[in-house]
């Protein structure tokens, strides 16, 4: 009996240790899959957290994303534009030793009120089909600009003063340097209801 016994005892140890080292290697195996597995929790359990985050936020983002990506590419371009702006103010700078066209128009001078730099040359350019005469406001004295008066127009004086002094015919042009800083209103001394303004700054 004992000795049944013991080989009992022996067998089941035997068969213990078979099975135990069954199962190591299928545990094992399995921890070593499970490495990849456990690995593969932890980037389910990412991937769900992603998901949460990508609903609220993440589905407008993957839209938004594609369309911000595009309109970026609009906006490369507006940057380009932006880059211009810039120029404007190398335009500006450019404009007191340039010059500016003011289209003399059926409808009336255009642009009717604009801003120029000290000391730019102001061209009136008649586009109209009728002579025009422009010149410093009031009519039709003529006097607001500093110097400036109709009554001057017979003297040697018309050529400093802020008035054709006489009508410009259609495709003509008559030109004026604006020295003087100020807000100065100025209408067709043809057709008085026709004004404008050049702001000199
Ligand atoms: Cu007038």
């Amino acid at each position: 009996m004992s000795t049944r016994t013991a080989l009992a005892l022996v067998g089941v140890i035997i068969i213990l240790g078979l099975g135990v080292f069954l199962l190591r290697r299928p545990a094992e195996a399995p921890t070593t899959s499970g490495a990849p597995p456990s690995s593969a929790l932890p980037p389910a359990n990412v991937p769900p957290a992603n998901p949460t985050l990508l609903p609220p936020p993440g589905v407008p983002p993957a839209g938004s994303a594609p369309a911000p990506s595009l309109p970026p590419p609009g906006n490369q371009p507006v940057a380009n534009p932006a880059a211009p702006p810039p120029i404007p103010p190398t335009t500006s700078g450019t404009t007191p030793a340039g010059a500016l066209t003011i289209r003399i128009m059926a409808s009336g001078f255009s642009p009717a009120t604009v801003s120029v730099a000290q000391g730019t040359r102001v061209t009136f350019r008649n586009e109209s089909a009728d002579d025009s005469w422009p010149a410093s406001a009031m009519h039709p004295t003529h006097k607001l600009y500093p110097g400036s008066d109709i009554l001057k127009c017979s003297t040697t004086e018309k050529n400093a003063i802020f008035d054709a002094c006489g009508g410009v015919a259609p495709g003509a042009s008559w030109s004026f340097t604006m020295s003087e800083r100020g807000s100065w209103k100025y209408h067709d001394h043809l057709s008085p209801s026709r004004t404008g303004t050049i702001i000199v700054e």
